[in-house]
């Protein structure tokens, strides 16, 4: 594994993917950025870096895509792989395959460095000031500007056991505070839980433009009392270095550009969002949520502040919790001996519909049902399987990370009524867009399988270039393909 340290380093390996698009025109903070980076994902156009912003001091700059798609052949999942340290050309299988080893070997501990970048400026006590950072307004509607959208929020157990990284979102107050998301099923709902019963504010810092694969791990539902941080040192096969923090008791990845500390109140809330969602559509209310408040800001010389335009597929909250979804379900299956071939959160559903190949066997339709009802009872019921709804399993003929592909095994191998497998009564994410008011309240809703695999008859009468020629002549083709003036 390459172990990119910090963001500018991963900037310069976009830069030369050509994956990254430096924007030297002014752009208001005010929906201008989020408009650039959304109209950006939709093109699959580079990652834009924002250098000048309207009214934040000259220096400061902001970062969209970091985790996007890209348009060019072959290196469509060239960020994430970047990101998480592989080559760029990985795919979705050998990338979500292999992070489910690093998942299931021993952790490795940070490592703790005396100074770091991320303290290269220091802003502490009446000092403090939010409003000099190019937090954007992203979408019309949102209820405020969003600070963190691709940051982690660092907390520890009061007894320093355990330190969970994650993202959740956090929108500006004013000068000096925030508010964000806080569920209560989130390890950082958890935590915040843990303090408030000591009747203490919970100790936390927020790590803006950190190593491009923490906000990966950050997004990953691990299990209960697993750090992340140790986890992403197994990954990479060597600590992650960390620095202490000014004015709280955490520790945080040197190489971050920004660094907010401070505590969440167990008393205080202030009304936070709505704001424009992973789903795809604008949040409906705005909810009370506990108050962040800021004690210092350090930060990197002239600091990147990266962030997501959350909405309609394919954006980074997709794509990070796509990739690192699957990757935690596979290691759940594999530890149950589920014959799984690899899992893939599908990016265009909007982190909705999750495909599931297993390896080639037989099968009837009753051995069918029985996989499906074990997959039902080991995915639903895991951290991962709670926030998405549908499942497809199919044969390992198909590439669960190609739409097309994933598109034609459910029109055309699952049966609408004897092959879709309801489960009523599930634990679910209430953001899904399609619930009704009730079921998000009781965050409980129907969930399905669909069963699309095939009798091993069906497979081998498959019309495709993979199934209907001899391999020779595949081979010939492919040679031959420069030839018949199609270039490479
Ligand atoms: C860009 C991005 C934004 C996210 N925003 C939120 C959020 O606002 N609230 C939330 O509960 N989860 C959010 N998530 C998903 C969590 O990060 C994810 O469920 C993670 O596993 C939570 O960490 P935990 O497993 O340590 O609780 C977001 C993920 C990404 C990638
Ligand atoms: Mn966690």
């Amino acid at each position: 594994m390459r172990y990119i340290k910090d963001l500018r380093e991963y900037l310069k390996a976009l830069d030369e993917l050509g994956e990254l698009q430096e924007i030297d025109e002014e752009v208001d903070w005010n929906l201008e950025i989020g408009a650039v980076i959304r109209r950006a994902y939709d093109l699959r156009a580079p990652a834009p870096l924002f250098n000048k912003i309207k009214d934040i001091e000259k220096g400061f700059r902001v970062l969209g895509g970091s985790g996007g798609v890209s348009r060019q052949e072959g290196l469509k999942f060239c960020r994430i792989a970047t990101s998480l340290g592989f080559d760029p050309c990985a795919g979705a299988k050998e990338i979500v395959n292999t992070l489910a080893d690093s998942f299931a070997r021993e952790g490795v501990k940070p490592k703790l460095v005396q100074s770091a970048v991320c303290q290269e400026n220091v802003m502490a006590g009446e000092d403090v000031d939010l409003m000099r950072l190019p937090a954007p307004f992203i979408h019309s509607g949102d209820g405020g500007r969003y600070l963190n959208t691709w940051g982690t929020i660092v907390v520890q157990t009061p007894d320093k056991s355990w330190t969970n990284w994650s993202i959740a979102r956090i929108m500006l107050l004013d000068d000096k505070r925030m508010t964000g998301l806080i569920p209560p099923q989130q390890h950082l709902g958890i935590i915040h839980r843990m303090w408030k019963e000591k009747g203490e504010p919970t100790p936390f810092a927020l790590v803006l433009g950190a190593p491009p694969a923490v906000p990966f791990f950050s997004g990953t539902p691990l299990p209960t009392y697993v750090s992340e941080g140790e986890v992403l040192g197994a990954h990479l096969g060597e600590p992650v270095e960390v620095v202490q923090c000014n004015s709280v008791d955490l520790q945080v990845p040197a190489g971050a550009e920004i660094v907010i500390e401070g505590t969440i109140s167990d008393k205080e809330t202030a009304e936070e969002g709505p704001m424009g969602e992973f789903a795809g559509y604008m949040g409906e209310h705005d909810t009370p949520q506990p108050v962040y408040n800021v004690s210092a800001i350090t930060y990197r010389d002239a600091p990147i502040l990266p962030v997501v335009n959350a909405g309609a597929p394919v954006e980074d909250t997709q794509t990070c919790c796509g990739t690192m979804y699957s990757a935690a379900v596979l290691a759940e299956l594999r530890k149950h001996n589920f014959p799984v071939d690899t899992c893939f959160l599908t990016f265009e559903s909007a982190v909705h519909f999750m495909v599931v190949t297993v390896e080639e066997m037989e099968h009837t339709h009753a051995s069918a049902k029985k996989l499906a009802r074990e997959a039902k009872d080991l995915i639903f019921n895991s951290k991962p399987g709670v926030d998405f709804p549908k499942i497809m399993i199919v044969d390992n003929d198909i590439d669960p990370s190609d739409i097309t592909q994933v598109m034609w095994a459910f029109a055309t191998r699952v049966h609408p009524q004897n092959d879709a497998h309801f489960f009523e009564h599930q634990k679910t994410l209430p953001l899904l867009h399609y619930l009704n008011a009730a079921e998000k309240k009781d965050m409980s809703s129907t969930k399905v399988i669909f069963d699309a695999l095939l009798p091993s008859f069906d497979r081998n009468k498959i019309s495709s270039f993979e199934y209907s020629y001899p391999k020779e002549l595949q081979e010939k083709v492919l040679k031959n393909w420069g030839k018949y003036g199609y270039g490479k």
